[in-house]
């Protein structure tokens, strides 16, 4: 049975771009055809593709912009920005956090992105007490994901030490802490949401080999209610983590975890920005997913991911809004491909055949590298597909006189109206005109939850 059916003058489908295609959905809001058949109600005009994955979300952290751009006493770093980033943390409860969360989910929609995975690591009270209701962070997310409309992977993080050498957690840490058992006490209560929810795909993250150890990982691994969940963690996105693991483990932080851990398509590596050659070819083989985060990297000086190779060497990936300095899939793929080029001083990095296009292969890549991320199916215009769709602008002037093999080049690499036009659902308009359909409630609430934490 079909709950709605769209017409779209032009579909970006798996094998191109395609006219007049019929997309209908099936109760599950999974697109059931992709044909040319029968009359049904048209999109807006413009250029359609499927709703873009976020891979990597820290919702917080929008309330960063404008805190985190000063010269500090000394050379600023990773490590100075993130002093910063836990001072504003420090200041979130569950409703600040629904209220900044909700303002960023509609602004993921109207940049064209329909699924979120939140990498979700605020869970108690600052002074590492639990809420009333311990899962009370988590929730806040969830409603405000349901708020949006936003597909919501969400990814509880387990998070229990300062660094490699086993050092205690910092003061602005507590509240990120689980035990063993109250991490899987946590997932549980998650995941009797997602039961009722089919919004919601819950995983877990841990947050980075420097937080967790081995015992601790092996530990909630084999006591994971569903072996399919999605496991998410931070690695190798800064030189000073590569060198802390060399000197307490003797081995890169890539090497190590391959080397322990089965790591397979249900993985998905956040940065892997410094790697060796081996490690490079480890996680392209292993079918793990690597969430690329080009501009939070830019604005942190993480360095330069080895886009290149790794794509020659079949790697998966994605990519996310991590930091929020830009919620924007067009600026994380352009990025992607411009510091390949500003690492390489060469051109058309991610296209490896001659005739491949750059953008193309961008897109298509994100695309196909969220499906596992995100533990949904892949989002796509085709049969089987998530029920997710965006409408690019079809008046910008950046598409005149493109050909249909230019049109992704062309806004990728030179689109002159941000956002999308529309994002749709599971058959429910969320973006309409460029703009989030609840935007103003939203947009009322949030401003009010940063006037509560400011200063
Ligand atoms: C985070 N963000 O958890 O928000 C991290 C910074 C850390 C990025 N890595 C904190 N981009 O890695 O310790
Ligand atoms: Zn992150």
């Amino acid at each position: 049975m079909s709950i709605a059916t769209f017409h779209a003058p032009l579909a970006w489908t798996p094998s191109g771009w395609r006219t007049h295609q019929r997309l209908a959905l099936d109760t599950r809001g999974r697109f059931a055809a992709a044909d040319t058949d029968g009359p049904a109600p048209s999109l807006s005009g413009g250029p359609v593709l499927p709703g873009l994955p976020n891979l990597h979300s820290h919702a917080f952290q929008r309330a960063l912009l404008g805190r985190v751009e000063r010269a500090g006493p000394g050379e600023d770093s990773f490590w100075s920005w993130r002093e910063a980033m836990y001072q504003v943390a420090a200041r979130f409860d569950p409703d600040v956090l629904r209220a900044v969360a909700a303002q960023l989910y509609a602004e993921m929609l109207e940049a064209g992105y329909t699924r979120v995975c939140e990498f979700h690591y605020l869970h108690h009270a600052p002074d590492g007490r639990p809420y009333a209701e311990p899962a009370a962070m988590s929730l806040a997310l969830v409603e405000a994901a349901r708020e949006a409309g936003i597909g919501l992977t969400l990814l509880p993080v387990l998070y229990q030490r300062g660094g490699f050498d086993g050092r205690a957690l910092g003061e602005r840490q507590r509240r990120f802490a689980h035990d063993h058992d109250a991490f899987l006490a946590l997932l549980a209560r998650l995941r009797r949401e997602e039961a009722r929810d089919p919004d919601l795909r819950v995983g877990l993250a841990f947050h980075s080999l420097r937080a967790v150890d081995e015992a601790a990982m092996r530990g909630v691994l084999a006591a994971l209610p569903d072996p399919s969940m999605p496991v998410h963690l931070h690695i190798a996105e800064q030189v000073g983590e590569v060198a802390d693991c060399l000197a307490v483990h003797g081995q890169r932080p890539v090497r190590w975890l391959l080397d322990r851990f089965a790591i397979d398509a249900r993985w998905t590596l956040v940065h892997a920005t410094h790697l060796d050659d081996g490690e490079l070819a480890g996680i392209a083989a292993s079918g793990a997913t690597v969430a690329l985060c080009p501009a939070t990297e830019a604005n942190l000086g993480d360095g330069l991911f080895p886009l290149r190779a790794y794509l020659a060497a079949g790697g998966a990936f994605g990519i996310g809004s991590d930091s929020q300095v830009s919620v924007d899939p067009v600026e994380e793929l352009r990025w992607l491909e411009h510091g390949a080029r500003l690492g390489s001083l060469k051109r058309n990095r991610a296209a490896l055949a001659p005739g491949a296009s750059s953008g193309e292969t961008l897109l298509a890549g994100a695309l196909a590298g969220g499906a596992a991320a995100c533990g949904r199916a892949p989002s796509a215009l085709a049969a089987g597909g998530e029920g997710d769709l965006v409408v690019l602008h079809g008046d910008d002037p950046a598409f005149a006189g493109v050909a249909e093999d230019g049109l992704v080049d062309a806004w990728l690499f030179g689109r002159r109206r941000p956002g999308v036009r529309e994002a749709w659902r599971g058959g429910r308009a969320l973006v309409l005109e460029g703009r989030h359909v609840r935007g103003e409630a939203i947009g009322r609430a949030f401003r009010a939850a940063m006037a509560r934490i400011a200063g």
